[in-house]
């Protein structure tokens, strides 16, 4: 028979501190109470165990469970659901299943990839991404609209945060830095009053707080990545 400590459930997740995708991996890890070992990765010169965990793609985050690799976050965040049953993140019932999928596909493309495009360009390459970008919001309000009030304050429903707020909620922390050192502004209280009020309730959460990084700290290192770009870019 096998010990205890061999049964015992390995997770490890390799990780850039200031990534978004990451972040979200972490969410959905502490969200079902899983423990993880945390391996910060240095992308200027990944690990043998990240080229050979996601040889694709080579790109953080990588989720390691029992040695097996699991890449891409929202990937990623389906394996924590489908492995670990306690508190559920998707929704069981089928439809609702697909409509958070079909969600969390939308800020995918339409949001957190425009939003890192718009990062590194300028000029009217900028302005065509911003402009998406301001219509994909217009499009998620009124989502928030039609299904946030005062009883359901997350996307998740009654019962809390489900997929949809996991990989959405990176918006809360670092757009406002993306949009600083981008130079544009996208979110705008004013026009997005549904999506404002679910990131004040999203950042109160308690699982969420203290995960929150400091905007100062960020600023320098998406300034590094937003140069390092328009640096390649003008060489080309
Ligand atoms: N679609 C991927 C994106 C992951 C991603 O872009 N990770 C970045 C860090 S934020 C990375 O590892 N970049 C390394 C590289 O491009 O070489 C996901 O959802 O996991």
């Amino acid at each position: 028979m096998a010990s205890a400590a061999m049964q015992e459930e390995q997770v490890k997740l390799l990780g850039l501190w200031f990534s978004p995708f990451v972040r979200r991996v972490e969410w959905a890890l502490k969200f079902k109470g899983i423990e993880y070992e945390y391996v910060e990765e240095d992308l200027t010169n990944k690990s043998s165990l990240l080229l050979t965990s996601n040889p694709v793609h080579k790109k953080v985050p990588v989720l390691l469970h029992n040695g097996n690799p699991i890449v891409e976050s929202l990937v990623i965040i389906e394996y924590i659901d489908e492995n670990w049953k306690q508190n559920p993140i998707l929704p069981q019932d089928p439809h609702e299943r697909a409509k958070a999928r079909f969600w969390a596909n939308f800020i995918e493309q339409k949001i957190t990839e425009a939003m890192r495009t718009a990062l590194v360009t300028q000029g009217e390459q900028q302005e065509k991404v911003v402009k998406e970008l301001k219509e994909a919001m217009e499009v998620l309000e009124g989502e928030a609209a039609a299904k946030l009030n005062d009883k359901t304050l997350f996307f998740g429903g009654k019962n809390g945060l489900g997929y949809v707020d996991i990989v959405l909620g990176w918006i809360c922390n670092w757009v406002e830095v993306i949009e600083e050192v981008g130079g544009f502004k996208v979110l705008d209280p004013q026009k997005q009053p549904h999506i404002h009020k679910w990131m004040a309730n999203f950042v109160e959460v308690p699982l969420i707080k203290p995960t929150l990084l400091p905007k100062e700290k960020m600023v320098v290192c998406f300034q590094m990545v937003r140069q390092a770009h328009l640096g390649l870019a003008a060489k080309k």
